[in-house]
């Protein structure tokens, strides 16, 4: 397996997760794209097997002589702000780097002639507002999205289709729905509880857990069977199709909170915070991923237990 792959946004959460599953397939040189603050302690254990490039996103210039530099066969695009809340507080600088981003990639790509599969990493965000009789969600649903977050998403998901229908450009857009797993940011549900609960189990503050919306449901997988799917996209994925990535179960965000706090000895209370809660949640979120395991034959391999044992026990060695 030799070839050239370029992973934007390569310190994050998902980012850090794929080095280490191309790691294991040998001959591939790497390039991950940083900003020059990043935070590199999720790639720490692999700093010096791939090659750093500094990259703005939202600087068209450095976007281009990143791709000038690389020159990649294949592309997996996560950089973004991808916390939800925080496109309510900075809805522009969301949007600039979610969906202008992708603009800069896609034609820094074509102005260097260059013919790399791209894939483009979407969201079940997109979704938002979805009616019962819609569930499980399938690719075809209207996108009725309920925060400045999924609207830059969708807006990403269709300059991507754009550019494939302009410009041929081997695009493949992938809709993971939730994931999580160790080095998850402490901001998101699963982390922000298994966090709250290795600081309780470790003395570090009362034993009052802090939540918002428990009646949200949510489709979560394994970070590690979601990078193995980005992978296959690449592979096996037709060019310019959309595809659902998830479990294809639904989980009230209560009952996830009851799953962490069963890993648990110590006797732990509920608090709703009202400054948790979102002005608009989705409240359903369910796929359909039939579309992609045929395409490809993946299969989810993590059961969801073994992720929030393995999150769970990522936070007590680090509080
Ligand atoms: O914030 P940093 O410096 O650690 O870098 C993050 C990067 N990023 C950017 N890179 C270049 N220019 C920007 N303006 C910029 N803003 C953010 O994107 C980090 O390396 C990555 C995001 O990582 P996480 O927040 O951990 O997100 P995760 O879960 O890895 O999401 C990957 C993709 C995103 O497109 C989400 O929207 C989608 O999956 O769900
Ligand atoms: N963060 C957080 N903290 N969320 C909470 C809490 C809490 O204490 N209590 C309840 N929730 C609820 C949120 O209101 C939401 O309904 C759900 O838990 C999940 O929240 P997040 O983990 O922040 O994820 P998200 O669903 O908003 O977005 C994530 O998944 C998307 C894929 O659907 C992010 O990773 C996005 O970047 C990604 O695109």
């Amino acid at each position: 397996m030799s070839g050239r792959v370029l992973i934007t946004g390569a310190t994050g959460f998902v980012g850090s997760h794929l080095i280490d599953y191309l790691l294991q397939m040998g001959d591939i040189v790497i390039f991950g794209t940083k900003r020059r603050r990043s935070d590199m302690a999720n790639v720490q254990h692999n700093k010096n097997k791939i090659s750093w490039i500094d990259m703005d996103i939202t600087d068209s210039y450095s976007v281009y002589s990143a791709l000038k530099f690389s020159e990649p066969d294949k592309i997996f695009h996560l950089a973004a702000q991808s916390f939800v809340p925080m496109s309510w507080n900075a809805p522009q600088e969301v949007f600039t780097t979610n969906a202008i981003g992708t603009v800069n990639l896609l034609e820094s790509v074509r102005q260097l002639d260059l013919d790399p599969k791209i894939q483009i990493a979407g969201s079940s965000e997109e979704y938002g507002l979805v009616k019962s009789d819609e569930v499980p969600i399938i690719e075809d649903n209207l996108l009725r999205p309920l925060s400045p977050y999924g609207v830059s998403k969708v807006a990403q998901d269709l300059f991507a289709q754009q550019y494939y229908k302009s410009y041929g450009m081997k695009i493949i857009i992938t809709r993971a729905f939730n994931h999580t797993g160790p080095r998850r940011g402490e901001v998101f549900v699963c982390s922000d509880f298994s966090k709250q609960i290795a600081e309780i189990e470790a003395g570090q503050r009362e034993p009052i857990i802090h939540v918002g919306n428990l009646n949200a449901q949510r489709d979560f997988s394994d970070v590690r069977d979601i990078v193995r799917a980005y992978w296959l996209s690449l592979q096996k994925c037709k060019l310019g199709e959309v595809y659902n990535i998830c479990s294809e179960k639904s989980r009230t965000i209560r009952s996830v909170l009851d799953l962490l706090l069963s890993m648990s000895k110590v006797n732990i209370q509920v608090r709703q915070d009202p400054k948790k809660m979102r002005p608009s949640d989705v409240e359903m979120l369910q796929g359909d991923c039939s579309k992609f395991k045929k395409q490809t034959g993946w299969e989810p391999e993590i059961p969801f237990e073994q992720t929030l044992e393995d999150l769970l026990n990522f936070w007590r060695e680090r509080v």
